[in-house]
């Protein structure tokens, strides 16, 4: 059903500077031993697209809890302190409760996928995530049968989130959510770093959802809450405007933002040469996730 191509290595997609910057990365992981059991290997999603660069992925961020200007994550995140990191889980589950980061990640279980990743706002990049699959995490908590969504919070913490001291009209927590079958999916990630390294704090450290057909607003950083519910959850730009942004959010080149076209997109790192190229259904995943969908009208907004 999903396809790749597997054993591509980072050599073979990835600027040369970047590769050896990540191979002395490994080098330095390895000698501290904290890379035990991950694989060198990276699973490409993005039809063989090059990656954007660290750089390119670690300075344009929207992370509201840090503020609204695209460079404010990566000026501000710095003040979150990602360790210790728990979460709470609860609603309709079996093994609802409080836990630690380190019992929900098996560093043998974390891939590497390189994903297209689109926004709402009409820009875009290639991201090469770590992560694991969500559902192999959720299933950690064994979901009931009356579980049809599944909701995730942001932490609140205006001490070290300046973007949550100041007005503006978010009402925090940041939150998101998906429907069970959207979160079991094998393409949703709970990413828990780029490039192999620990997952960056402007991009939603230590541990963010990546779900790679769905508007960027989706993939939801820096989750400190999991509970499984029965109605669809409400969520953070849906709630906040929702004639522009839908719960499903899906990728779609045919339904328009009601003040932009969602027809085309502006790649990151390609703005020398201002060309945008098309979107693709689905971001490009209609192949794997269209039949999630099979009931509902496509070109509608949702
Ligand atoms: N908690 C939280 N998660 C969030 C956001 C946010 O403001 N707060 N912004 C979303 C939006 S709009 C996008 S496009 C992506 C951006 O992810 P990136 O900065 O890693 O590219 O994060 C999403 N997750
Ligand atoms: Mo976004």
């Amino acid at each position: 059903m999903t396809r790749f191509r597997p054993d591509l290595r980072y050599s073979d997609i990835t600027p040369k500077e970047v590769f050896l910057n990540r191979r002395s990365f490994l080098a330095s992981a390895a000698a501290a031993g904290i890379m035990a059991g991950s694989q060198v290997t990276a699973r490409d999603f993005a039809g063989g697209e090059t990656p954007n660069s660290l750089e390119e992925i670690t300075s344009y961020n929207n992370f509201y809890e840090f503020g609204f200007d695209k460079g404010d994550p990566a000026r501000y995140a710095s003040a979150l302190t990602t360790d210790p990191w728990s979460i709470q889980v609860d609603g309709l589950v079996d093994k609802p409760g409080t836990y630690d980061i380190s019992d929900l990640v098996d560093e043998a279980e974390i891939e590497e996928r390189i994903y297209r990743f689109r926004c709402v706002e009409a820009w875009s990049m290639v991201i090469p995530w770590n992560g694991i699959e969500l559902s192999k995490i959720l299933n950690k908590f064994g979901p009931q049968p009356g579980a049809k969504y599944v909701a995730f919070e942001t932490l609140v913490r205006p001490e070290e989130m300046r973007g949550q001291r100041r007005g503006g009209n978010i009402e925090w927590p940041y939150r998101e959510g998906l429907r069970m079958d959207e979160a079991m999916h094998p393409l949703t990630l709970m990413g828990t770093g780029i490039y192999g390294e620990p997952m960056p704090k402007q991009n939603g450290a230590p541990i963010r959802l990546v779900v790679p057909w769905k508007y960027g607003f989706k993939s939801i950083k820096s989750i400190v809450r999991i509970s499984f519910t029965e109605e669809e959850p409400p969520t953070t730009w849906n709630m906040l405007q929702p004639r522009e942004y839908g719960f499903y959010a899906n990728v779609n080149p045919e339904v328009d933002h009601p003040r932009w076209s969602q027809a085309s997109e502006r790649r990151i790192g390609d703005g020398r040469f201002n060309r945008r190229r098309d979107t693709l259904m689905l971001n490009g995943y209609a192949d794997q996730v269209a039949d999630l969908y099979a009931g509902m009208d496509l070109t509608k907004f949702y």
